[in-house]
């Protein structure tokens, strides 16, 4: 990784060797034992983070209690100021901390430097959000009466967020919960705890310059042992978590226990349907990149391709030559296009999917396999595959973290490739391709799909930040970043005042003394 530039970009972001907190030493609290983070681009150790202890955790909660008190107080626009210059940090440090994303977590460097870009984005559209917090007016039954509805900062947001996204998503998250007045403690994955530390160090810096109460964003580091901390705690109003479906579903039961607000961003099965209207060579570059991107580690991966019968063989042929021009190596070289999965347990689930999809009665159409030898030291590179399946295979039923994409085939009416990419129980991204305005139409109405996410003309992943971001069913119903997401980080209020002297009761109920 050297003669990538990688020892400078970890100096630029504040990365020591141990790190316990942040260079600027805000939120200095973790004291606990050691995480190593080991690039799955090399195999080799970039640099470990202590774990927060129980009481460590005790610490960071107060810490953000008390900045919430004050941070409250500010005025919206002025903590989108705040935002903004958080944005322009990102800009100065995109290209060392896109590295690091790439590095850490083993998304191509073009994805790593895209990903960054989604946090500027977030911030740019939450400065202007910032002056556009609305609620609504109501006129009153009652005569003299007034009526409004008001949005106020909601408190402490802990964010729970995975290694495939590594900053991306608390960015969505933060950018909103800091112009809404909330304060954030946030979970990274604890297979990319740099990216952690490398966000917390810039955002640090504007917290320091501004003289803001440090609270405003904590770090915790550690496993789901201190996840748990966080879903448990009654201090903390709101959690958002992204993961998988297994994972949602405990935190989705501890939070509700407790009566508290959960955001979940979960799991995917996305498909793209191919009709016989489909422009091949637009559906050859959607398909390929919502597969092999991210090594199909994306929450919006396209792991289905929905092809109608009299164009399968040539949808299928462009798909196999298109899949040997692929280049698998180091992501940060930018000529290659697939770099390695997060890890070994990555590599394994891999491999087992390809053997349960032929047990199952699949046809492998572009063979699978880990790859071996000079760069690929790391044991985590592995060939994106592509088998026949059909929609009812346990294995197509279930979300595989990695490159395998598999096909299937519909005849007759669009209807039935519908039916087939809503017969999962996840409902993130879906997508058609199709010059057909009725069967694009379709395909949007509400017999079409039950997904979040319903594109035509473009593959299922890299959504903008400017729309709403989650999904239905098992990916649990969470939305994320633009449109109107901003408001699951407030609390609602609605307002009745009365400027009369007499006290009617509403409803037309009489009640005299
Ligand atoms: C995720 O995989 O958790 O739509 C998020 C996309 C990206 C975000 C993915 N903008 O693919």
């Amino acid at each position: 990784a050297s003669q990538f530039g990688m020892k400078e970009a970890l100096e630029k972001l504040g990365i020591k060797t141990i790190n316990e907190g942040t260079s600027t030493g805000v939120n200095n609290f973790s004291s606990g034992e050691i995480l190593e983070s080991y690039s799955p681009v090399d195999g080799k150790l970039i640099a470990s983070v202590k774990m927060t202890t129980a009481e460590d955790y005790e610490k960071t909660i107060q810490t953000a209690a008390e900045a919430f008190k004050k941070f409250r107080l500010i005025p919206a626009p002025q903590r989108g100021e705040i935002v903004r210059q958080f944005g322009e940090k990102l800009r100065e440090n995109k290209q060392a901390l896109g590295k690091l994303v790439s590095y850490e977590m083993g998304k191509s460097l073009q994805e790593g430097f895209g990903e960054v870009q989604e946090m500027i984005d977030i911030c740019d559209f939450a400065v202007g959000l910032s002056r556009q917090l609305h609620g609504l007016t109501m006129h009153s039954e009652r005569p003299g009466h007034r009526m409004y509805e008001q949005y106020h900062p909601l408190g402490i947001v802990g964010i729970i967020s995975a290694f495939n996204f590594p900053v991306a998503v608390w960015s969505w998250n933060t950018a909103l919960a800091w112009i809404s007045g909330d304060v954030c403690v946030w979970k990274p994955s604890e297979k990319t705890p740099l990216c952690g530390i490398a966000c917390q160090n810039i955002i640090a810096q504007v917290i320091k310059e501004n003289n803001l109460p440090e609270g405003i964003s904590c770090l915790i580091n550690g496993d789901y042992k201190i996840g748990e901390m966080l879903t448990a705690d009654t201090r903390i109003p709101l959690i958002s978590a992204t993961g998988s479906t297994r994972m949602g579903k405990i935190v989705a039961q501890t939070v509700a226990g407790r009566l508290g607000k959960s955001l979940l961003e979960l799991g995917g099965n996305n498909a793209i349907i191919v009709t016989p209207d489909a422009d091949i060579k637009m559906t050859v570059i959607g398909a390929v990149f919502g597969a092999v991107g991210t090594a199909g580690q994306r929450c919006t991966s396209t792991r289905r391709l929905i092809i109608h019968e009299s164009i399968y063989d040539k949808v299928k042929d462009a798909l196999v030559a298109a899949y040997r021009q692929l280049r698998i190596g180091n992501p940060l070289d930018e000529n290659n296009h697939v770099g390695p999965l997060i890890d070994t347990h990555a590599v394994e689930m891999y491999a087992a999917a390809l053997n349960k999809v032929v047990a199952q009665g699949g046809k492998i159409l572009v063979e699978g396999g880990v790859l071996s030898g000079e760069g690929y030291e790391s044991g985590c590179y592995v060939k994106p595959a592509i088998a026949e399946a059909e929609n009812s295979f346990e294995i197509v039923q279930h979300e595989t973290f990695a490159p395998v994409l598999y096909l299937l085939k519909y005849s007759g009416e669009v209807e039935n490739a519908i039916e087939i990419q809503n017969g999962v129980a996840q409902g993130l991204s879906s997508a058609i391709m199709t010059n057909n305005l009725r069967e694009a139409e379709r395909f949007l109405s509400a017999t079409g799909s039950d997904c979040g996410i319903a594109n035509v003309n473009i593959g299922t992943s890299g959504a903008e930040i400017g729309g709403a971001f989650g999904g239905e069913k098992e990916t649990g119903g969470g939305r994320e970043s633009g449109s109107d997401a901003w408001k699951i980080y407030m609390r609602r209020q609605t307002n009745t005042i009365n400027y009369t002297t007499n006290l009617p009761l509403a409803q037309g109920i009489k009640f005299d003394l």
